[in-house]
């Protein structure tokens, strides 16, 4: 059973695979890492029992190749060493980005129907997680408007998704997002700004109803933290720096970080990084704060692994109930006490109308898991 859990990564990289075309498979199929055919086996067979979707994946499981993939790490993770599972994926993914470019394709655009040029869209778990990963790192993931549509686009998409149960978004390499692009909005006059409610759109985030993990892993600056605050859960890679640094391009900023930042951090904290454009924050003192839940300590695939696994606690819940959950929560934040409170009363009332409802407290009796059918 311990197995389970450390395939969640490797299941992402060998799901896009085979979305690459034949030579690419040949070259994973080739590559020496794929070398031990015992823990191949012995992983397939795992799989196979415990992950129903993977049964239609013969690429994966058919040989031994995401097996030996990760031998060694495996191995050693199961006496604890998760580094090591974290240098594995590492070594997959620069092998997955080389075949990509061999073949002409981009990792992981596999979102059904969808050509994305700043993000990547991934289905995970069994279409259970939706992942979004920011994909501009020459400008360090830069908010631009085309990425803005992408992600609202791949978010609505997601929250459309019956089989969705969580959405994980994440940066790259240095960057969640290092704020709004700069080259972009550079020469924007008011009239320009105010005539095309230029932001308006990300405000769009906050009516999606499926929960939102931001896995942060390194710049969270400006719109980039703003961003992150849009999300529903916050977790930080140790190198996540989280920043307000507007006022030292002559602006404030826009999309909630003067609303937001407050609640998070308490006002002389917020207003401290917002004056002085200066005083970043790391992943220590976010968490120590709560802008952030925690810091996952590790390699950035670390972080990710840990959202996918966060996105797939939320998941496995009945799905209206954690649509009225997250709804409650926000009302928090969004309205005062007692009206929230009423809100809260009402919402909760109404999980009794859920079949889901009748469900999870038979089971406890039975002490059994709960079945949900998401009604
Ligand atoms: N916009 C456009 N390009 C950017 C941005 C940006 N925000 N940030 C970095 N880049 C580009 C750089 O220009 C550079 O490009 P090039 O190689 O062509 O010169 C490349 O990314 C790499 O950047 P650096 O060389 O500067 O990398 P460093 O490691 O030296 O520094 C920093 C990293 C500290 C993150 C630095 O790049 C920086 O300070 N960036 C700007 C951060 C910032 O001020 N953000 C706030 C932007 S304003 C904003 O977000 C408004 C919010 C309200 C609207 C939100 C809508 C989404």
């Amino acid at each position: 059973m311990r197995l389970r859990g450390y395939f969640t990564p490797i299941v992402q990289y060998a799901r896009t695979l085979r979305a690459i075309s034949p030579v690419a498979q040949q070259r994973f199929e080739g590559s020496t890492m794929f070398t031990d055919t015992s823990l191949g086996q012995q992983l397939s067979s795992q799989c196979r029992r415990s992950i129903p979707w993977q049964r239609a994946t013969p690429l994966i499981f058919s040989q031994h190749q995401c097996s030996a993939f990760h031998h060694h790490s495996v191995a050693r993770d199961l006496a604890g060493k998760r580094q090591e599972l974290a240098h594995s994926i590492h070594t997959c993914r620069c092998l997955h980005q080389e075949m990509g470019t061999v073949e002409g394709t981009t990792q992981g655009r596999i979102l059904k129907g969808k050509e994305y040029t700043c993000i990547q869209a991934e289905l995970l778990e069994g279409g259970a997680i939706g992942l979004i990963t920011l994909d501009r790192p020459k400008a360090l993931n830069a908010l631009s408007e085309a990425l803005m549509k992408e992600v609202l686009d791949a978010l609505q998409t997601y929250d459309a998704d019956p089989q969705v149960g969580a959405i994980v978004i994440t940066g790259k390499d240095k960057a969640f997002a290092a704020g709004a692009d700069i080259k972009e909005m550079k020469d924007k006059r008011f009239v320009d700004a105010y005539a095309s409610r230029f932001v308006f759109h990300w405000n769009s985030i906050s009516a999606i109803r499926k929960p939102i993990i931001a896995a942060v892993n390194g710049y969270a600056l400006g719109g980039g933290c703003e961003l992150a605050m849009l999300c529903d859960i916050v977790l930080a890679g140790e190198k996540a720096m989280f920043g307000q640094p507007e006022l030292n391009l002559g602006t404030i900023p826009g999309i909630g970080g003067t609303q937001r930042l407050i609640r998070e951090v308490g006002k002389s904290r917020a207003m401290e990084m917002i004056l002085t454009g200066k005083h970043f924050m790391d992943a220590e003192e976010a968490a120590q704060k709560g802008l952030v839940s925690r810091v996952v300590p590790g390699s950035n695939d670390a972080l990710l692994a840990e959202a996918i696994s966060v996105g797939k606690q939320i998941a496995q819940q009945s799905k209206p109930v954690v649509a009225l959950a997250k709804e409650c929560v926000n009302a928090a934040y969004e309205i005062g006490l007692q009206e929230g409170i009423k809100k809260e009363q009402s919402l909760f009332y109404a999980t009794f109308a859920l079949e889901d409802q009748k469900e999870g407290m038979q089971a406890f009796i039975e002490k059994r898991k709960p079945d949900f059918k998401h009604k």
